[in-house]
């Protein structure tokens, strides 16, 4: 929102002045029919990116994740997820309602679980029980705090699916932070996954878009399935365009994001009543509690919002963080200058 530090999402950012000029003079044509040479250049360069056979542009990460399971799964297939994932909280319940799947959700440590309880959670081969068939991780973990899938535990639960025949999705909607934050490249993650879908539109701070990437097979499944979902796009290379930028200009920056995070989460320490481990904070996300300040999430960020800061409560106690392009080193200092108003800070020990 204009005249405000915008804190809420990495999805509020405003498309460059660069980006906008290579939108603007875009080659487009129908990608209905396959035409449309920027969206073609795109998808081959994320395919080239994560290192799958193809790659499709889809309209959000909503509709990745989705078209990923309903192109994975049969209706009645269970699918396993963290607890807090993005999938299984926050997509309108599309899961059910699209795909007919159920959900095996387990409580991750900041999102992130270990292969043993999944191997637990695989169902015995019996009438009785649900055929399980995907394992859906997040990396980074939205609501973890921006937590960064180790790679070593993404191979150890990838053999484990080999093993027991089942697929493993990858919501990657911030694999690019993920990627800077560990030196990581994309295409190691998502090698232990047969599926993965990227954001153009968080951290890229491009308008729209997401991709998923995969095998050719998958990839046309998916492409099925994204005209029954009414996600064919037409001349789409404006915003692919938009993409391409970010892709060559907007990755290498998310390490000021995420040092712009650890500083507001070390500032943050100092105010009483704030509970927060800025050790924890890996990427761009910051999540903290507020239960002891004697305020309410949702009171804390009405007291900001006054202050000129806009925030996110999660729950009645908690606030999430997100730091983007739009948000510079000197917002930080305004910002923790606005939460010591509102919170007050912590009183010295005697
Ligand atoms: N997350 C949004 C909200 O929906 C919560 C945000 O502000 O963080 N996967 C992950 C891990 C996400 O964080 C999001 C968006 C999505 C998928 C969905 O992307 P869109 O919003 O493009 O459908």
């Amino acid at each position: 929102m204009k005249g405000f530090i915008d804190l809420r999402s990495d999805t509020v950012t405003q498309p460059t002045s660069g980006m906008r000029k290579a939108m603007a003079g875009a080659e487009v044509g129908d990608d209905v029919f396959g035409e449309d040479p920027t969206v073609n250049a795109l998808q081959e360069k994320v395919a080239k990116i994560l290192g799958k056979e193809a790659a499709i542009f889809v309209p959000s990460g909503t509709m990745a994740n989705q078209l990923s399971i309903r192109s994975h799964t049969q209706p009645g297939d269970e699918v396993i997820v963290e607890a807090t994932s993005h999938p299984y909280n926050f997509e309108g319940g599309a899961g059910a309602a699209i795909s007919g799947v159920q959900f095996y959700c387990l409580q991750g440590v900041r999102g992130i679980l270990h292969t043993s309880q999944i191997e637990e959670a695989i169902r015995p081969t019996d009438h009785h029980f649900p055929v399980t068939k995907l394992i859906c991780l997040e990396n980074t973990h939205n609501r973890g705090g921006g937590s960064v899938y180790p790679l070593e535990r993404m191979a150890e639960i990838s053999r484990l699916a080999k093993a027991r025949e089942l697929l493993i999705h990858l919501d990657g909607a911030r694999l690019w932070n993920a990627s800077i934050a560990t030196g990581v490249r994309p295409g190691e993650y998502a090698q232990w996954a047969d599926s993965v879908s990227v954001c153009l539109s968080k951290g890229l701070g491009c308008p729209i878009g997401s991709l998923v990437a995969g095998s050719e097979t998958f990839v046309d499944r998916v492409h099925r399935f994204r005209k029954m979902f009414g996600g064919g796009m037409r001349q789409v290379g404006i915003i692919a365009a938009a993409g391409i930028y970010a892709l060559d200009h907007h990755i290498e920056r998310l390490k000021e994001d995420h040092q712009n995070a650890k500083r507001l989460a070390f500032g943050l320490k100092e105010f009483k009543g704030v509970s927060i481990t800025p050790d924890d904070v890996q990427t761009n996300i910051v999540i903290f509690d507020v239960a002891s300040t004697g305020m309410t999430a949702p009171a804390v960020a009405e007291a900001m919002k006054g202050e000129g800061v806009l925030i996110h409560p999660i729950s009645k106690t908690q606030i999430r963080l997100v730091t983007h392009l739009d948000v510079t080193s000197e917002d930080i200092d305004t910002a923790l200058k606005v939460f010591e108003k509102v919170l007050g800070r912590l009183a010295p020990m005697s």
